[in-house]
């Protein structure tokens, strides 16, 4: 099968490099070849295609703009056209590798102990290991300042108690990233491991988004977790907050990803489908009004996701920034893919074609890691000054 062409209407490739188009290829490649022949089955039987795990680390693909413990030390650019290439397969798969990347291998490579990253690193690098990260609660969502889990000392170990909800891969996980509040109620971060007596997990059924991904709850039940899966190099909310800076940054990439693939599909689909005097539909103006609008907000999102990865690669990126990224790009795609519906006709509402999964998909990514608002009210304190939250 010829891979996917890509969306390029300003000679965005222009602005790349050798290095990050081979990254685009191989990702580009492997969507094709191992996700898109699988991906509806597995989006209608409600699964992960697990047996990927093992191939997704072997492409170098988990904790890639990392360094050491095997890891690829890709750009962040190059990091993004990645997930940009398997956003554009499914946002469950790039769920699956922002998650074990930037929320379980970032915060052990940046705030673990040399003991935690030699033993989880390279695992996780080659997918002989998957992470969970656990932050949001059942009763708090984008605050999760006010977490009621708590891990209370007593000797050599810390006494986990609490819930966790929505958790990507959290019943595949051996090792769970726990945020929890310590007896000084300060957020620490704990390594949870699979088996753990007390620890329980299980599965999010019914969901009618981001199907071919694994979403958990999971309970602390007295657990004694020894002192040395503390993460000792963070405390407080900056802790977790650092660690979606990064997962944010590669979901502003991968929307636009679910963009193309719904674009493209809109597209092929205006210049075959007749309607009114055998024209096809891609003749009639408002047809060709919502594709221009497609195309120019894919550029746009291409474009602001380019700056961001360069700022991040030279240490520049805001929060703020990466915020406006995730906020934009994925209500771009979102929008993309409702008029790419739209513009399919019937035809658009069932599996044939890829742009319902991804729309219901994107609804998720909208709300999950700070909501559409949440990202509003954070570029609203940088350009104000005051902060909407207290
Ligand atoms: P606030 O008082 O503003 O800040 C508390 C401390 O955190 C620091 N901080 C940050 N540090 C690093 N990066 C950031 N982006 C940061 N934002 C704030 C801040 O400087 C302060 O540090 P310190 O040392 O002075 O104490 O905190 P707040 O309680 O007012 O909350 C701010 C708010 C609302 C922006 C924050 O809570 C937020 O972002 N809420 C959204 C929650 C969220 O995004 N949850 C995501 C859960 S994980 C997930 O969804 C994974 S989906 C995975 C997948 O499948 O792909
Ligand atoms: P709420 O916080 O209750 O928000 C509900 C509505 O209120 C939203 O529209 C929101 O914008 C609005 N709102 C809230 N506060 C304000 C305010 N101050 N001003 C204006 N509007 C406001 N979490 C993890 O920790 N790890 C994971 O791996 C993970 N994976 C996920 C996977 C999926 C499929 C989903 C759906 C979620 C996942 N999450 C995960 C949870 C996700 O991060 C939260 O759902 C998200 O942070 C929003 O929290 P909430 O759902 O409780 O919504």
């Amino acid at each position: 099968m010829p891979s996917f062409p890509g969306v390029d209407f300003i000679d965005f490739d222009s602005q790349l490099n050798d290095e990050e188009k081979l990254v685009r290829q191989t990702a580009r490649q492997f969507v094709d070849n191992e996700i898109i022949p699988i991906i509806e089955k597995h989006s209608r039987e409600g699964t992960f295609p697990k047996h990927l795990i093992p191939l997704l680390g072997e492409l170098g693909f988990f904790g890639a703009n990392l360094h050491g413990y095997g890891c690829a030390g890709m750009s962040n650019v190059a990091y993004g056209l990645m997930t940009q290439e398997l956003e554009r397969g499914d946002s469950g798969l790039r769920s699956f590798v922002s998650v074990q990347g930037a929320l379980v291998m970032y915060p052990i490579y940046s705030f673990g102990s040399d003991a935690q990253k030699e033993k989880w690193l390279p695992r996780l690098q080659s997918g002989n290991a998957v992470g969970c990260f656990g932050l949001t609660e059942p009763q708090f969502g984008s605050n999760p300042g006010g977490m009621l889990t708590r891990a209370v000392k007593k000797g050599g170990q810390y006494i986990l108690n609490g819930e966790k909800m929505w958790i990507t891969s959290g019943s595949l996980a051996d090792v769970a990233v726990v945020w929890a509040k310590t007896e000084d109620e300060k957020i620490r971060g704990f390594l949870v491991e699979k088996g753990t007596p007390g620890f329980k997990t299980w599965d999010v059924h019914g969901k009618w988004s981001l199907r071919a991904s694994v979403t958990s709850g999971l309970s602390f039940g007295d657990c004694a977790i020894p002192e040395e899966n503390l993460l000792p190099g963070v405390t407080g909310l900056r802790g977790p907050l650092g660690c979606l800076n990064q997962a944010r940054y590669g979901i502003g990439w991968g929307a636009v990803g679910a963009a193309m693939a719904c674009y493209d599909t809109a597209l092929q689909y205006a210049k075959t489908r007749k309607q009114f005097a055998n024209k096809p539909i891609a003749s009639h103006q408002l047809v060709q009004e919502k594709l221009a609008w497609m195309i120019t907000e894919i550029v746009k999102g291409q474009l602001l996701a380019l700056h961001v990865g360069r700022l991040k690669d030279k240490g520049k990126a805001d929060a703020s920034h990466i915020s406006m990224l995730k906020m934009n790009n994925v209500a771009m795609a979102l929008e993309t893919a409702r008029k790419s519906r739209d513009i399919l006709g019937a035809n658009g509402i069932v599996d044939d074609y890829c742009v319902m999964r991804h729309m219901n998909n994107l609804e998720s990514v909208y709300t999950y890691e700070g909501t559409n608002d949440i990202h509003k009210l954070i570029i609203g304190e940088k350009i104000t000054g005051i902060s909407a939250f207290v």
